[in-house]
């Protein structure tokens, strides 16, 4: 027991007073200070990576006290909190965003410079946090942006993977895999919780009680350690948390050992548990149902669930001292966003929590369920639909594959009330699939289970209603919403690309950064010829800078004069960069057919990586590649035409690569993009877009005008049509000398001489399994090619276009998609807290 003046002298154990004032001097001091203290390192034996660590450490002090005061201020206010679970964050690098976000940037500039440092130098070392595969983890990285900046009380959830994306590197043309060993020297960003460590079972058996309680016993436990990672907002002195688990091992295992060697190895098994928090899973829009990515999507919510339950108990709320014990109260306390189906197991484990640890009965558990979720879908493709067979859940989890059935009975026997006698109906929208294997359909679990259902971009929210989830848009009136996806500017416009910022800035002022659209007012800017001639001189210095990038990197001279048309995003057949590869071949056979025409120079870049398990991606990798040598090397092509294969693409990368673009590629297939991202990021660094009329493209194109995008190709409803009649790509290749030619060359083992048989597979599948309609919309497509290609000599009329593309960039703000789920889905009022900087107010 403390004594009232132990408690009264520990007032002093206080963070008033311990934030330095963000001066020259004071980080030059706690610079020096964190080299010696923290790093023991001196000038003498300091490495680059030291510095770099000294001075994340440096600024990193300038975030905790407003970290702990943020939270305080929950604490004592108790508003109602949203948490988004996702089993992927791609947040990339940290040091430069906390900078900009602190605004110490130009003081840190200074102090370092002061002592002989570069700061960009510095910058580099940072290893990116890959813990996402593409859009779905990005998308999470932005949200937590915003929900930061809007002043959100907002936690993300996720797992600390010891490996994240996988290293690309490409050997003769191939993608080889590396593992990302990214915590090899430490991360300055995270802080361990062993204190918060919680208990996750898995196996075991469902006994019950002689109340008829179920009780799950028998398990393997694992634990599961928080570690948290701030997330600033812009200058608003908020900072949220970011909480990731790690797997641990269980210590009290008290078995009698025989030998040292049982001894021993049940020590080294300690291994198997922990590897559930080993890798992420690489793979994009599509679902392997492997045993250990069910282990650890259910790690994730069942740590998660606890801790967002101890939090609503012990939440202030009116009653001081006592705990919360009110579940009817937890939906307005409480809101959770599934990213995706990855976390749906998560509504099974709060029923059982609910029900079997708590008490309340399932309906009241069931509903307080449906009020607390809300479901993001983020694909259309079928094979990216988790369906977990229920042999695995039998084993794994038995209560809340239990659990499932009874939530599935209990929907079942409504639908059959609302259509008597529709059998082929509840096949349709039953939880459990029946045909072939048992399966549970997650996405099914998740529309029953949330009170809001949500798609990424209109077009996609809208297909889902009439095609995906057509029965549950019927059944559920309401349930389903859009919220258009989004991109932070504070990383994709402030961070990557400066110059720009500055003149926006020095045009209208600095607001956009926190309220995007007023960016609009630079459209009184586009007869301005000095603005468009500084725009222009920005995209070139950009350009220049990512020439000497290229040539360091990948060794390939590329021309900053030429167009750079830009194709990045992970490999994936719906993508099509197979299309435009097809479109470099082209243009590679008109300079052939003719090296005396005048053709717009080009550098085409790709750049993504290829799942490990995904043969035809990787075929197209070693294509492009292959394509590359043979026209980067002709002496005839020259400087017309470069292929540039950018290995190794990841967040840090496109801060680089985006704002030199000066064409981006948006040409999945209409219909299977479900909104992208990146179209979004090239938008407001000053790219023009060539793209079909799928996912956000089509609001894109609403929101700058059609005479500001170049759209080809198939909508939708043509892309039904087409299928509808039976789609033959030999129809279309008959019909194309050029596209006949583009797929002989790849099959003939023209840019593989070598090994003329090596890309086949490609070739036949464009010709005979054609799933993505490549050869339909190739006419299209290289006819819109051909008038970008004139569009570009009209210097003027592209700067003019380019700066239309930035100022109709507003709604593409995750701001704006922030405060969509924020007051549509979760019930909480944006910008509402106010908090003081660290130097002012009370403790
Ligand atoms: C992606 C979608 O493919 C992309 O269109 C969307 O912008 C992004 O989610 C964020 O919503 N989906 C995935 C996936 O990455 O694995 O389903």
């Amino acid at each position: 027991m403390s004594s009232a003046s132990d408690i009264d002298r520990r007032k002093q154990i206080s963070v008033r007073g311990i934030a330095q004032v963000e001066n020259v001097s004071n980080i030059k001091k706690a610079f020096n200070r964190h080299l010696h203290f923290s790093l023991i390192k001196d000038r003498n034996v300091a490495t680059p990576r030291d510095y770099y660590f000294a001075l994340a450490d440096t600024v990193r002090d300038h975030l905790v006290s407003r970290w702990i005061r943020t939270q305080q201020y929950y604490y004592e206010h108790d508003p109602k909190r949203v948490y988004y679970i996702s089993l992927e964050f791609y947040m990339g690098r940290t040091l430069t965003n906390t900078m900009l976000c602190l605004a110490m940037q130009a003081t840190v500039d200074e102090a370092l410079y002061q002592l002989g440092l570069n700061i960009e130098e510095l910058d580099e070392l940072e290893e990116d946090a890959g813990l996402g595969n593409g859009g779905l983890g990005r998308l999470a990285a932005c949200f937590l942006d915003s929900m930061a900046t809007l002043g959100i009380p907002a936690c993300g959830y996720g797992l600390r993977y010891e490996y994240g994306i996988f290293k690309q590197s490409i050997r003769d043309g191939w993608q080889c895999e590396e593992p990302d060993d990214w915590l090899r020297f430490g991360n300055p960003w995270e802080k361990a919780r062993p204190e918060y460590m919680l208990p996750v079972n898995f196996y075991g058996r469902v006994e019950k009680d002689e109340n008829g309680r179920s009780k799950w016993v028998d398990t393997h436990v694992v634990f599961a350690m928080p570690y948290d990672t701030p997330v600033p907002g812009f200058r608003n002195n908020v900072v949220n948390t970011l909480r990731l688990w790690s797997a641990k091992a269980e210590n009290h295992f008290h078995l009698k050992f025989f030998n040292d060697g049982d001894y021993v190895q049940a020590v080294m098994d300690r291994n198997l548990s922990e590897n559930i928090t080993r890798v992420l899973y690489p793979n994009d829009n599509l679902f392997v149902g492997k045993e250990l990515r069910l282990k650890q999507e259910y790690f994730l919510v069942a740590a998660t669930l606890q801790d967002i339950i101890r939090r609503f108990k012990s939440s202030k709320y009116g009653l001081r001292e006592t705990t919360r014990i009110d579940f009817d109260a937890f939906p307005d306390k409480v809101a959770i966003q599934l990213n995706d189906t990855h976390p749906s197991i998560g509504i099974p484990e709060l029923i059982r929590l609910l029900v079997d640890i708590e008490g309340l009965s399932f309906e009241q558990a069931f509903d307080i369920g449906v009020r607390s979720f809300g479901y993001t879908n983020h694909t259309l493709l079928p094979e990216a639909l988790e369906r977990w067979p229920t042999s695995l859940l039998q084993n794994l989890l038995p209560r809340h594959l239990e659990i499932i059935y009874e939530i599935n009975a209990r929907f079942l026997a409504q639908v059959a009330a609302k259509y008597p006698g529709d059998a082929d109906r509840l096949r349709r929208m039953s939880i459990v699939e029946e045909d072939g294997e048992k399966r549970i359909n997650m996405a099914h679990l998740c529309i029953v289970g949330s009170h809001v259902v949500n798609g990424v971009a209109a077009l996609h929210s809208k297909l889902l209603q009439i095609d995906t989830f057509k029965d549950f848009a019927e059944y559920y009136q309401g349930k389903f919403q859009n919220k258009t996806n989004g991109i932070t500017p504070r990383r994709w416009l402030l961070l990557c690309n400066p110059a720009l910022a500055d003149v926006i800035i020095e045009r209208i002022g600095e607001d956009w950064v926190t309220n995007l659209d007023l960016l609009q007012q630079l459209k009184k800017l586009d007869n301005n010829a000095g603005f468009l001639d500084t725009l222009g001189r920005i995209k070139n210095d950009n350009k220049v800078r990512v020439a000497q990038y290229i040539k360091e990197e990948f060794q390939v001279d590329v021309d900053p004069s030429s167009m750079y048309d830009v194709h990045v995003k992970r490999i994936h057949e719906y993508k099509r960069q197979l299309l435009n590869v097809l479109h470099v071949i082209t243009l590679y056979n008109r300079i052939k057919a003719d090296p005396t025409s005048k053709i717009v120079p080009r550098t085409v870049m790709f750049g993504g990586k290829a799942a490990p398990g995904y043969h035809m991606a990787k075929q197209i990798i070693k294509l492009i590649n292959s394509v590359a040598n043979v026209v980067n090397n002709d002496p005839i092509v020259g400087n017309k035409l470069k292929v540039v294969f950018l290995e190794n693409y990841r967040v840090s990368m496109a801060e680089k690569i985006i704002p030199a673009a000066d064409l981006s590629e948006q040409i999945s297939t209409a219909g299977t993009e479900a909104s992208g991202t990146g179209n979004m990021k090239f938008m407001l660094n000053g790219a023009l877009t060539i793209g079909t009329l799928d996912g956000a493209n089509v609001e894109m194109m609403e929101e700058c005008g059609e005479e500001n995008i170049f759209i080809f190709g198939m909508a939708v409803d043509d892309v039904t049509a087409l299928q509808k009649r039976g789609y033959n790509a030999n129809d279309f290749i008959s019909k194309s000398p050029e596209l006949a030619q583009c797929i002989d060359q790849i099959d003939n083992g023209f840019f593989t001489p070598d090994h003329p048989d090596l890309l086949k597979d490609l070739a036949d599948s464009v010709r005979h399994h054609d799933r993505f309609l490549v050869c339909a919309d190739y006419d299209a497509f290289i006819k819109k090619q051909d008038e970008v290609s004139k569009v570009y000599l009209d210097r003027q009329k592209w700067i003019k276009m380019c700066l239309h593309n930035i100022a109709s960039c507003g709604k593409f703000s995750t701001d704006r998609t922030i405060s969509e789920y924020a007051t549509e889905i979760w019930g909480v009022t944006p910008n509402a807290i106010s908090l003081q900087s660290p130097y002012e107010g009370a403790e």
